[in-house]
């Protein structure tokens, strides 16, 4: 069935509010303790619909593109400062970052000088790429140039760059419909050893009815981005239907929220936004930035990305 491209901006943008929501209230919970309050249900119920710093993000990143029609490293740290909530739950780098460039400092220089001058490798830039994702859909260097360019706002770390270019072409791949193909476009797509190892793994654990517990062992399901992007990858590529990655990519505990985000951006990018349940769109909050904002920033996305379609 053909998907119409409209409606996959719409489904990564609101697929991952909708992973993040649901993981939010698990963050940090081991994957039994998960499983003790979302049971054995078919469709889990999404109980309170707010989303965290991951979806406030992502909605930073589109605004921005959407606005200056490619990326503008100064707007969108100017962005993510005047969205910024902390009762989102924001990683320790990402608020000293924005709190950094907020009182002055330079946005290219900033993230180099967290954790001791070696940058952060956490999943805080992963979390937030997708619509980098999509706007670069047709063209993968100039993708992993802006996945680069937008995670250096908040990460410097190699680790932390290379993740949230990985999940950008893993969205990217899902708006052109390649499933079959993912994994060896990701082998080819990926520079660093570590990520090159876990996408191997990724293809080992398809190839068997691999359990949690051996996913957490493999690929992880932590804060750090080469502990998560693979994970929300294998999420989405062991099933075949929007729910069913979702719910597992949160089922493994740890950073769910995270997990669950990045696991929907993929698989909304594939499906489509008619794949979402309509049960969890309803539970989203619709706030000033809420799911009527999101839906409208897909559309507004989809349309700068027809306006400039090289994307530069
Ligand atoms: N912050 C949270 N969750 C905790 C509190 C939420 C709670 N539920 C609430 O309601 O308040 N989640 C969010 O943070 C993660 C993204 O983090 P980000 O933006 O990458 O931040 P940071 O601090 O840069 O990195 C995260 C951690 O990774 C470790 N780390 C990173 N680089 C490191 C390095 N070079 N050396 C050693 N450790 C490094 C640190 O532990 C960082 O704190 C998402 O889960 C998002 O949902
Ligand atoms: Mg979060
Ligand atoms: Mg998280």
């Amino acid at each position: 069935m053909k998907i119409d491209l409209k409606s996959k901006f719409t489904g990564a943008l609101i697929g991952s509010a909708v992973g993040d929501a649901l993981g939010a209230p698990v963050e940090g919970w081991s994957m039994e303790r998960v499983r003790s309050v979302y049971s054995e249900r078919k469709l889990w119920k999404m109980s309170y619909g707010r989303y965290t710093d991951d979806t406030e993000l992502m909605i930073g990143v589109a605004e921005s593109l959407i606005k200056n029609k490619g990326f503008n490293g100064a707007d969108m740290a100017r962005t993510f400062i005047q969205n910024y909530d902390a009762k989102r739950g924001y990683g320790p780098g990402s608020t000293g970052a924005l709190k950094r460039i907020k009182a002055g400092e330079s946005w290219k220089e900033v993230s180099k000088k967290l954790f001791c001058g070696e940058g952060s490798y956490g999943n805080g830039a992963a979390m937030r790429i997708a619509p980098v994702g999509l706007f670069y859909y047709d063209n993968a260097d100039v993708l992993r140039e802006i996945a680069y360019k937008s995670s250096l706002i908040t990460h410097s770390h190699e680790l932390g760059k290379a993740g949230a270019a990985l999940q950008a072409f893993a969205v990217a791949l899902a708006v052109r419909g390649q499933k079959e193909s993912m994994l060896s476009e990701l082998k080819n797509f990926a520079q660093n050893n570590v990520y090159k190892e876990k996408i191997r793994r990724i293809e080992t654990l398809l190839d068997k009815d691999a359990t949690k517990k051996e996913i957490i062992a493999k690929l992880g399901n932590g804060m750090a981005a080469f502990n998560s992007v693979p994970t929300a990858i294998y999420s989405f590529l062991r099933f075949d239907r929007f729910e069913d990655s979702v719910i597992y990519a949160i089922s493994l505990g740890g950073d769910t929220d995270t997990i669950g985000a990045m696991t929907g951006a993929i698989s909304g990018a594939y499906y489509g936004d008619g794949a979402i349940p309509n049960e969890w769109i309803e539970q989203l909050e619709d706030g000033e930035k809420g799911k009527s904002y999101i839906k409208r920033l897909a559309e507004e996305l989809y349309v700068a990305k027809n306006y400039n379609p090289n994307g530069s």
